[in-house]
């Protein structure tokens, strides 16, 4: 590269990324195919409208590129239509909003606080002055069980016009028979935000909300999914003309959509990141792609049983996805900043999190959240969640010792050279 600069810390995130062991429970390692495609001619290209229906010319590649992301899309997670455009989850989430709701029009999601995500609704987003959300939480933070009844009541009550399912920090399978029940009983539409889990889905070892009726799945296309950053709006119904403005029914919930991503909220689609996606569902629909699934599970799990051996106490005890919230401050009495940072000096990537009725503050929270995408794409397995456990209790026991973290970042680093290169 001719920037210098940029060249110089492009090479040393490569090294971060390599020698440390990612524990993000959102983040994960690409392809290199996928990054050529990133990195392609499509970025030059404006491409507004759809495949076969473009406001410029020259789409004659864009249009292929578009419909096969399209067709790989629907066959991963069995739908109707796929929208490939969103440029992340929230603008996916947002497009829905818009495509079925008019402001002031309730929504009843899942509560920030207890594991939801910012855009399904919470107070200092741009949604929440528009739509009126109310929310759910975890009825028992211990085994992490959600009353369902208490959902029925909310709907029952509010009358929202989408009930949502979907969280970025919690570690259980939804019951999404019990959302649909309750959807169908008041005329909801019903809309599954899968982004941490969307890779699980499609690799078998989660539920796909469509087998229970939900109308809409929304999702980041670069977690558990192993693809380009991205968002993608999933949906049942019947594929109309996105130039004609539908009724607004379930069945033409995809042409409601297609409009309100282009032009609704959105302007020219990004191709190059559209041609990464195609390539990573490509990926996704590999025989290997359900192992790697299946794998990152095994791990989450194993991770969480060596976690518990060493005293971390983790919401709802366990998991049964691919991350895990441990509460720090209720186990070792710090807070979880000060073990992001003590996990972050020996090459540990997680993050601070807030747990359910958290008593401190959102930027210094009781939890960590941590997950196993990333090192499983790398190749560790079951065995090595103990070293990694027992790597996060000395760094908490060893904090105030530099010495100590200094030899822990060296056993972490050489651990990382046995993994698969990134
Ligand atoms: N920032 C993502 C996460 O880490 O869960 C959600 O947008």
């Amino acid at each position: 590269m001719k920037d210098k600069q940029i060249e110089q810390l492009i090479k040393a995130e490569k090294i971060r990324q390599t020698d440390g062991l990612e524990l993000i429970p959102s983040e994960n390692y690409v392809s290199s195919d996928v990054l050529k495609a990133l990195g392609s001619v499509f970025t030059n290209k404006y491409s507004e409208g759809y495949p076969g229906r473009r406001y410029y010319g020259g789409q004659e590649n864009t249009d292929q590129i578009e419909q096969i992301a399209i067709d790989r899309a629907k066959q991963l997670f069995g739908a109707d239509h796929a929208n490939v455009q969103p440029h992340s989850g929230a603008q996916a989430n947002e497009a829905v909003y818009y495509a079925w709701c008019e402001p002031g029009d309730t929504i009843l999601a899942m509560d920030l606080a207890h594991g939801g995500h910012l855009t399904h609704g919470a107070s200092v987003t741009r949604s929440a002055r528009e739509y009126n959300f109310i929310r759910y939480g975890i009825k028992d933070v211990e085994t992490g069980e959600i009353d369902y009844e208490e959902i029925r009541q909310l709907a029952l009550k509010h009358k929202p016009k989408i009930i949502l399912a979907g969280f970025s920090a919690y570690p259980r399978e939804l019951d999404y028979e019990k959302f649909a029940e309750i959807g169908n009983e008041i005329g909801a539409m019903l809309m599954a935000d899968m982004s941490h889990i969307a890779g699980l889905i499609v690799g078998g070892v989660a539920k796909n909300p469509f087998d229970y009726g939900f109308h809409v799945i929304t999702t980041t296309t670069h977690k558990t999914l192993r693809g380009p950053r991205g968002g993608l709006i999933l949906s049942r119904g019947v594929v109309g003309n996105p130039l004609k403005k539908p009724e607004k029914t379930l069945e033409n919930l995809p042409t409601l959509i297609d409009r309100a991503v282009f032009p609704g909220t959105q302007g020219g689609p990004h191709m190059h990141t559209i041609a990464a996606k195609a390539v990573a569902f490509g990926e996704a629909l590999q025989p290997e792609f359900k192992d790697y699934a299946e794998q990152i599970v095994k791990n989450a799990k194993k991770l969480a049983e060596e976690l518990q051996k060493r005293d971390f106490k983790l919401v709802t005890g366990g998991t049964n996805n691919h991350l895990i919230l441990a509460d720090v401050y209720n186990s070792f009495g710090i807070d979880g900043k000060e073990a992001e940072i003590a996990m972050d000096k020996i090459g540990l990537t997680l993050n601070a999190n807030a747990t359910p009725n958290d008593s401190l503050t959102r930027f210094r929270p009781s939890g960590i959240r941590l997950g196993t995408p990333a090192v499983t794409t790398r190749g560790a397995k079951e065995a090595d969640m103990e070293k990694i456990a027992e790597w996060m209790k000395q760094a908490i026991n060893h904090r105030d010792s530099e010495e100590r973290l200094v030899k822990l970042r060296q056993e972490v680093k050489h651990f990382c050279q046995t993994l698969s290169a990134i």
